[in-house]
């Protein structure tokens, strides 16, 4: 096991007896959500995943390690401090060699799962290639991860924060396959629906484990986008919550935010000015993403187990 990594003894149990495990990001906690609705909802999501069998692993930087699930006190711990740095794959070594706090986003998420041995990682939206991006070059790290990481990522999609075309395009460059869970139009996170069509439309968790084994088994690097819909009773107006999007990345323009910035700061305008109805639609998307999650890692585990029939 690489020195880097500290397993929690719930993890390290799974580990042993071979049971699917499922990474949870803490960047979501962080810099996602406010105190204490992040909290609740970390330890909600966990629970979900338990129900089906799985382990869940909340991934983070804390005292030079990367952890590999966290306790409750951990969890309670990481959502009320504000001295918790943002950690992508630029962060990682030096947030490790000083032992400071880091809350990992979706691709240091990846990365720190795939050191630990887990497939399948459940979030609520990825980064991607934000609008306007031709001109300040702001393209999340999530997506080279994506390409070249073995990691699974369920979410709701992208958040029309980014460009989305855009972001679709530079996925099917890197051969990032976008998966579609019963729905053939990429969902845009508070919406069940965009102008986009994902690559396949695949309606069974079991579909989804096996069209990863098959990546994996001919060694084609690289995770995948499993975009699950927000379920239609979650589901935000779409007019509104665009006018809001449009208003938050005016103000982000504005007040000159760049960088890591961008990202929390929308994130947090967006909360702010929907009067927490982003924030819940936001804990409900990632819940349903849990479960569906769950569901495909434990038809993967299944899957390695079984005999090949031949
Ligand atoms: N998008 C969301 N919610 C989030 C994030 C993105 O809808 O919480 C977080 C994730 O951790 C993601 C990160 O990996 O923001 C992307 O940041 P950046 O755009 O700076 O790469
Ligand atoms: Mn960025």
């Amino acid at each position: 096991m690489n020195e880097y990594l500290s397993l929690s003894p719930e993890v390290q149990k799974a580990f042993e007896e071979n049971k699917p495990v499922v990474a949870l990001e803490s960047t979501i906690i962080s810099h996602g959500m406010p105190y204490p609705q992040n909290v609740k909802t970390a330890k909600e999501v966990e629970d979900i995943i338990r129900g089906y069998g799985a382990v869940p692993a909340t991934i983070a930087l804390l005292d030079g390690k990367i952890k590999i699930g966290l306790t409750a006190d951990e969890l309670d711990d990481l959502g009320t401090r504000s001295d918790v740095a943002k950690a992508s794959r630029k962060d990682l070594p030096y947030l490790l060699a000083t032992r400071k706090a880091g809350a990992t986003t979706v691709a240091a998420t990846m990365i720190c799962a795939e050191l630990a041995g887990i497939e399948w990682f459940v979030t609520g939206g990825i980064g991607g290639v934000h609008r306007e991006a031709e001109t300040t070059m702001d393209i999340s790290a999530d997506l080279e991860e994506l390409a070249q990481t073995n990691v699974g990522v369920i979410c709701a999609g992208a958040k029309s924060i980014l460009d989305i075309g855009l972001t679709l395009e530079y996925l099917e460059t890197k051969g990032v396959p976008v998966i579609g869970y019963q729905t053939e139009t990429l969902p845009a996170f508070f919406t069940r629906t965009s102008e986009f069509h994902v690559n396949y439309q695949v309606d069974s968790p079991e579909d989804i484990a096996r069209t990863l084994k098959a990546k994996w088994d001919l060694h084609l690097e690289g995770g995948a986008v499993i975009a699950n819909p927000i379920p239609e009773e979650h589901a935000m107006d779409e007019t509104f919550i665009t006018t809001v999007i449009d208003e938050a990345i005016a103000k982000a323009k504005a007040e000159g935010v760049e960088g890591k910035d961008v990202t929390p700061f929308l994130l947090d305008e967006v909360n702010k000015a929907t009067e927490g109805k982003s924030l819940a639609a936001n804990i409900e998307l990632v819940k349903s993403n849990a479960h569906l999650g769950a569901q495909i890692a434990v038809a993967y585990a299944n899957l390695k187990t079984a005999v090949p029939n031949r």
